[in-house]
């Protein structure tokens, strides 16, 4: 055979090993194609045993050359190998990709903020803007803190067994019982304040303004279509040497406008008496536009501290003085959603809840 003619057998050889190897579309079908070249019938087994009849010097060139052929079939065998591994791994990775993107699946119904802490959440919010800070503690109070610090006299109704629940602890003549209004803890944040303040007062310098608000859980014995044992209550109260019926007009109004957006939300105070302020008035409001519009809706009752209640602060009351205000979360909820019976709002029916997520 002519060398050239040899040369060309080699390369057209590895030329159409590489083909059949590029035609392959699997691996299984990339070993058979091996077989044809590299396997014990193959062409190469096959050229290298027809190298029997050939001289030395013959075998030399011969057989370096068939290797040659050889090296390059088993180089193209390698890289299919692995382009086809590559193309496998792609095609899996494609098959089992994910959106990572993709929004969650939700397990069932999302839970959402009660309408009573939402609203609860919300006066806080508009309190705090104005400086207000907001106290929190006990529901079992003593009697002391929630009727007698607030000048509630023996024999007013509120202290009544039919009106109050009483708890066990304490003594008769200081029993313990569920606070029928968040009043106490002002009075505790007061007499705080005024201890921290002490050493101010007593060099008869003046003491930082009480600001404050009490949100927080109530007990009355009461219940009907607008009256739960337990109901939730906020309080303010703002005392200084200069705060005034005004200041408890800009307040209360900026607060109620701010809560019901509805710029245009007007106010009235009208006399009433309780006894831990004189005077005392309920504030009312009426709507402008809307489903309540024209209306006048109770929202507070207000007034400005008594002197007693601020004595009992330990303050001076002819130095301090301030209003307070005191108003129904539940009822501010039942305005704001058109809700008609407060039960729902504690009888746990998912349905109704759900409407306020
Ligand atoms: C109402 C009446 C009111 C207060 C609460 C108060 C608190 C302190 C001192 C004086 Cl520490 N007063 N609170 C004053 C007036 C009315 O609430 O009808 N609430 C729903």
């Amino acid at each position: 055979m002519h060398p050239e003619n040899t040369m060309n057998e080699l390369d057209t050889l590895a030329a159409s090993a590489r083909e059949l190897f590029a035609q392959a579309a699997t691996p299984a079908e990339l070993e058979n194609a091996k077989a044809q070249f590299l396997g014990k019938a193959g062409r190469v087994t096959e050229l290298m045993k027809g190298m029997a009849q050939l001289s030395v010097e013959e075998k030399k060139t011969r057989g370096a050359a068939i290797n040659v052929a050889k090296q390059a079939i088993e180089a193209a065998l390698t890289a299919r190998r692995e382009q086809l591994a590559e193309a496998e791994l792609q095609a899996q990775l494609q098959a089992e990709a994910l959106d990572v993107t993709l929004p969650g699946r939700s397990r069932g119904q999302e839970g959402g903020l009660h309408p009573v802490s939402r609203t609860l959440e919300r006066i806080e919010g508009i309190f705090g803007s104005m400086g207000f800070a907001v106290a929190q503690g006990p529901e079992i109070e003593s009697d002391w803190f929630n009727f007698t610090a607030l000048n509630t006299p023996e024999d007013h109704p509120a202290r009544s067994m039919h009106d109050t629940f009483y708890v066990e602890g304490g003594s008769p003549e200081a029993p313990n019982l569920l606070r029928t209004h968040t009043s106490p803890m002002q009075i505790r944040h007061a007499v705080q304040h005024v201890k921290k303040y002490r050493a101010l007062l007593d060099a008869g310098q003046a003491m930082p303004e009480i600001r404050v608000i009490a949100p927080g859980r109530t007990y009355r014995v009461d219940s009907d279509a607008t009256h739960s044992p337990m109901f939730h209550q906020c309080e303010g109260l703002w005392i200084g040497e200069n705060v005034s019926f005004k200041d408890l007009k800009v307040i209360f109004t900026a607060f109620c406008r701010t809560f019901f957006e509805s710029d245009d939300l007007v106010l009235r105070f009208r006399p009433s008496f309780f006894p831990f302020t004189e005077p005392s008035a309920e504030i009312d409001i009426q709507f402008q536009s809307g489903p309540l519009a024209g209306r006048w809706l109770e929202v507070a009752g207000s007034g400005q501290v008594h002197p007693q209640v601020v004595r009992n602060m330990g303050l001076d009351p002819e130095r301090y003085i301030g209003f307070a205000f005191g108003m129904g979360p539940d009822r501010l909820t039942m305005l704001r959603y058109g809700v008609n019976d407060l039960r729902l709002f504690f009888d746990g029916d998912i349905r109704f809840l759900s409407q306020f997520r």
